[in-house]
């Protein structure tokens, strides 16, 4: 029934399609795929689904109890995950290929706050990384003090009718009252409905969220579980480092509703309902006053012609950025230069992450982006005083 609401036309392209991603390699960006499975946006953007719900984003800045802290962070997490990995195929599983980012551009925003309660929250993303591409991000809420910084890239691979991604990078979350720091990693994924021509992601096996304080959460994750046949079931704890006790469990659909319950007692403490907490939306400057390399300034005509089913716009345009792209990375080399990122900064040792990464496995999959990218704050500083000074439009500022 979901390969029927697929248009005739598509559907002629999907068989060609499905014959050559059996001999892909791994990377997403080189998947050449259907017109009608091309979306519009770029991976940039994806780095906001972090803080659409900004107020659950920051609540753990106001919380004095560190293990209802540790809750509130784990809880944040879990409501970020629809938006992250089924708000683009709500519908019968229409999961679209994102544009691949080009080295340098910018997804720049912020989610206003006309209560005054939350604050303004800012987001900063940026590709650090063409091959293999990485996307690296901030987001800052100054009047709690919570800062999300982190970066991801992905490797695929294809077996048996489905495309399996592993994510490779973290996110760390800092609260700056408590010094305290938060590390958490990023689920494995497969897309599902492939044959149908009706993609949809679903996660894999668990991530972890290893706290400065010494909590562990670990969420484990089962697709159509096979207690529920639900999809998107997940199955999340929270305990002290070290102890067997559950101090909090957490049970449901992260794309629907789930429950938060004490461990002990296994009183029900609160049901969220993913389907009906409304996001914000994000501001994003209009086009004119965007940089150069902003996401929607630089996609702007590619974006329209996909929007209009436009390929041959589609392919030219896409063709003049990924030369211009060319074109600068001869001269760099020429030069014997690299290309300078405006917010990131590559280190081979960050602090927080060797204190947290427990897992060992986490360390060494850092290895393959070739160091770890960290926000840098000193870079962020200057720009916004060369936008104070006039001298660049940045939609940051
Ligand atoms: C795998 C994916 C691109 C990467 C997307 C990531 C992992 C990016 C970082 C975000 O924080 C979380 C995230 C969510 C997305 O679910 C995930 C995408 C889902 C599909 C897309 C593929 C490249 C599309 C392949 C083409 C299919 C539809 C045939």
């Amino acid at each position: 029934e979901e390969a029927g609401a697929v248009p005739a036309a598509a559907k002629s392209s999907w068989g060609p399609f499905l014959k050559s991603i059996a001999s892909f390699n791994g990377d997403l960006a080189s998947l050449t795929a259907p017109p009608f499975i091309l979306s519009p946006t770029s991976l940039t953007e994806y780095s906001g689904y972090w803080a659409e719900h900004p107020e659950i984003f920051v609540a753990p800045g106001q919380e004095k109890d560190p293990q209802k802290r540790a809750l509130l962070v784990l809880k944040w997490f879990l409501t970020t995950l629809k938006q992250q990995y089924s708000s683009r195929s709500e519908k019968l599983g229409s999961e679209k290929k994102p544009l691949n980012p080009f080295l340098g551009e910018l997804f720049l925003g912020k989610w206003k706050d006309p209560t005054g309660e939350i604050g303004e929250t800012q987001l900063i993303s940026e590709q650090v990384s063409h091959h293999p591409p990485v996307t690296a991000y901030a987001i800052l809420n100054e009047k709690h003090g919570v800062k999300l910084e982190g970066y991801n890239g992905q490797k695929a691979s294809f077996s048996r009718g489905t495309i399996s991604v592993r994510q490779v990078g973290h996110a760390k979350y800092h609260l700056k009252e408590f010094d305290e720091d938060y590390l958490i990693t990023l689920p494995s994924l497969h897309i599902e409905g492939i044959v149908y021509a009706s993609p949809y992601v679903e996660l894999n096996r668990s991530s972890t969220i290893h706290s400065s304080t010494g909590y562990v959460a670990q969420i484990d994750y089962s697709g159509k579980g096979w207690v529920t046949g639900k999809k998107n079931t997940f199955s999340a704890t929270l305990k002290k480092e070290g102890s067997k006790d559950i101090l909090y469990a957490i049970d449901g659909q992260w794309s629907d509703d789930f429950t938060i319950k004490e461990g002990k007692t296994k009183k029900e403490l609160e049901t969220y309902s993913a389907k009906t907490t409304e996001i914000t939306p994000l501001y994003i400057a209009p086009i004119e006053e965007q940089d150069p390399l902003e996401s929607r300034r630089a996609w702007a005509k590619v974006q329209e012609s996909i929007n209009t089913g436009d390929l041959e716009t589609t392919g030219t345009e896409k063709s003049k950025i990924e030369n211009e792209q060319r074109e600068l990375r001869k001269k760099e080399k020429e030069e014997g230069r690299e290309w300078e990122r405006r917010y990131f900064t590559r280190v081979m040792d960050d602090p927080v992450f060797t204190r947290l990464s427990e897992s060992p496995g986490l360390a060494a999959e850092e290895g393959k982006t070739d160091g770890i990218w960290v926000f840098d704050e000193k870079k962020f500083s200057q720009v916004a005083k060369a936008n104070a000074g006039g001298e660049a439009t940045n939609a940051a500022a």
